[in-house]
């Protein structure tokens, strides 16, 4: 789709009025498709899709307007703040409208200012930052008194889907059962490696 499209797609769903249920909870963005391994998964560390597919049994919704049977849903856009502002914007606008209820959004380099763009358009939706790359840290999580953006260490998007999940929990019971199960499967995980250390 071309970026036009994608901008009036946007536009569109925001004046569907869907149902809570059938629409994405959460909405991950990033700059580039060369930031897709460390927010997503496959790479190194695990990331936003191994924590929410794997761990809390999320799917992703790749249609809006058909959902999958999955209760709970998060979509995935790559727009840059630099060469598609048009598009960050637009996403942003429109994205409580179209029944996200957080937004993950990960860029890197120096001028890494998708996240911060995005909490600050989309507020009072909350965005989690992901730093891509250590050296974006600062400009990620450097936002002004009064520009809330909230942000995991760099690379750390599996967080950022945790803590997410975290703010769906405050509404959904369910999310939040999930959330405590994986907790316990984490502390057995750690509790089992203990364990052979000292065998
Ligand atoms: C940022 O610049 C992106 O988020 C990415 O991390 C970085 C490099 O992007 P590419 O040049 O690989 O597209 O906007």
């Amino acid at each position: 789709d071309s970026v036009t499209e994608l901008i009036d797609r946007l536009r569109d769903e925001a004046t569907q009025d869907r149902p809570a249920e059938e629409t994405p909870d959460v909405g991950i963005v990033m700059g580039s498709d060369s930031d897709l391994e460390t927010m997503m998964t496959g790479g190194k560390r695990r990331g936003a899709y191994d924590a929410f597919v794997d761990e809390l049994g999320f799917a992703e919704q790749t249609d809006y307007e058909n959902p999958p049977d999955e209760q709970f849903t998060f979509e995935t856009y790559v727009t840059s703040a630099h060469r598609t502002p048009d598009l960050m914007t637009v996403y942003a606008e429109t994205a409580e409208e179209r029944g996200l209820e957080v937004i993950i959004a990960g860029a890197g380099g120096k001028s890494a200012d998708l996240p911060n763009m995005t909490a600050s358009i989309a507020y009072p939706l909350p965005v989690i930052g992901v730093p891509v790359q250590e050296k974006s840290v600062d400009s990620v999580i450097g936002m002004p008194t009064g520009a809330p953006l909230v942000a995991v260490d760099a690379g750390k998007s599996f967080n950022a889907a945790l803590s997410a999940a975290q703010i769906l929990a405050r509404q959904h019971d369910e999310v939040r059962e999930r959330l405590v199960a994986y907790h316990e499967d984490l502390r057995e995980g750690v509790g089992a490696v203990s364990r052979e250390l000292h065998d």
